[in-house]
């Protein structure tokens, strides 16, 4: 039984993926997170009382603060294996403005990458983007070969991220693997993102704004489909490798946008055609037959399902959106640990 650090396990796929580790392993888990906007604990809150779960607030572009977590085991011992999901997510958010994602993403990887080493952990998993490939035309996928060509200052900050874990492997044998997913969705994404976003301005009656013709195309993969290829490659990934991993599940974003009014019973007089993102990337679509033949990983969830069961958890978990929407889960760690 190993220990397992997961940074950014408070937010959105490192709180599914804390909830896969739990269940399905008998690892400890150690939850790095600094609780940016984006940071939910409330998102992991039944798990507070496993003995295997443990949460250390820490800002990984601090190196304190992460040899603080690396040693907050009760016998100090660092963690065997590291899984990095902690970062700044959101395209739009960078358009507006950089400097966080990269003082998170490229000086708080490095940090990361400096502390595991001298801590001689044993496996490092990166978790990164497809985004780092730039956008494609209207036909082609993205190989583990497609040369890094990223568009967004969010997908730039990511690709710094993807190159610095690439030289410590190189320069150092640093004992990592870099992964590459198309756009999730699922429980607990946060409600600025598409898929939650249109679920919640739906049920509360506002419109649903789609960026210039609705036409640019996203893979979209199931969450938890992602974790378990996530724990795929930790497992039996090799160091030094990328793996891309996708959903296999291309859809035009206003495909997405009227299915989910289909879901919700509401009318398509909601949607309203905004201006476009900047540099908005047109299309992305991954060739996932690496992981398939390496490690015998696919998804197991297709879009229409996963999007029916998503609808279904933002329904059941009303109260769960309306306190992010409303900055009320700000409140739960207050309460919980009796500081901001
Ligand atoms: P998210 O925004 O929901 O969660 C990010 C988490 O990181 C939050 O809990 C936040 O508090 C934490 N964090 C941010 N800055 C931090 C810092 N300086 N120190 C410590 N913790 C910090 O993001 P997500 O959608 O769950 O994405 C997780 C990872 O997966 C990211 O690295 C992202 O690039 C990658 N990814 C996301 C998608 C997607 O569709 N969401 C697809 C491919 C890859
Ligand atoms: O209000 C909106 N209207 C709209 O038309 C929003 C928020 C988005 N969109 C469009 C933009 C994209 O074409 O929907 C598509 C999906 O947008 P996002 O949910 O913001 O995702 P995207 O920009 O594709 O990036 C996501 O996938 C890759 C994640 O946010 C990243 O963290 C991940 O790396």
């Amino acid at each position: 039984m190993s220990k397992i650090l997961v940074t950014g396990g408070a937010g959105f796929i490192g709180s599914n993926f804390v909830r896969l580790l739990l269940d399905e392993t008998d690892h400890e888990v150690i939850n790095l997170d600094a609780l940016t906007y984006a940071g939910n604990l409330e998102n992991l809150a039944d798990l507070e009382s496993n003995p295997r779960y443990s949460f250390v607030r820490a800002d990984i572009s601090l190196r304190s603060e992460v040899e603080a977590a690396f040693s907050s085991a009760p016998d100090k011992s660092s963690p065997e294996m590291v899984v990095h999901f902690a970062a700044e997510s959101h395209v739009d958010r960078s358009v507006l403005d950089a400097s966080a994602f990269v003082n998170t993403n490229v000086l708080g990887t490095q940090v990361l990458i400096d502390v595991a080493r001298a801590r001689g952990v044993e496996r490092f998993l990166h978790v990164s983007t497809d985004e780092v490939y730039g956008s494609l035309g209207a036909t082609g996928k993205f190989t583990e070969q497609t040369p890094l060509q990223p568009n967004s200052p969010y997908s730039a900050s990511k690709t710094g991220s993807d190159l610095l874990v690439r030289a410590a492997h190189h320069t150092h044998g640093f004992p990592a693997m870099i992964t590459r997913c198309s756009n999730n969705y699922g429980p607990y994404q946060f409600p600025e993102k598409l898929i939650p976003l249109m679920i919640a301005n739906a049920l509360e009656g506002q419109k649903l704004p789609v960026y210039g013709d609705g036409l640019n195309v996203r893979d979209w993969i199931y969450v938890g489909d992602h974790c378990a290829a996530l724990l795929a490659v930790l497992m039996q990934g090799k160091a030094g490798e990328v793996y891309n991993i996708g959903g296999n599940e291309e859809r035009e974003n206003i495909w997405v946008v009227k299915t989910i009014l289909e879901l919700l019973g509401k009318g398509e007089e909601l949607i309203e055609y905004v201006k476009d993102r900047p540099g908005h990337d047109r299309r992305y679509a991954i060739d996932g037959s690496k992981i398939a033949q390496e490690l015998g990983w696919k998804p197991a969830h297709d879009f229409a399902g996963g999007l029916r069961e998503t609808v279904t958890w933002y329904l059941d978990n009303k109260d769960w959106w309306q306190r992010v929407r409303s900055g009320a889960y700000r409140e739960y760690y207050k309460r919980q640990y009796g500081s901001d």
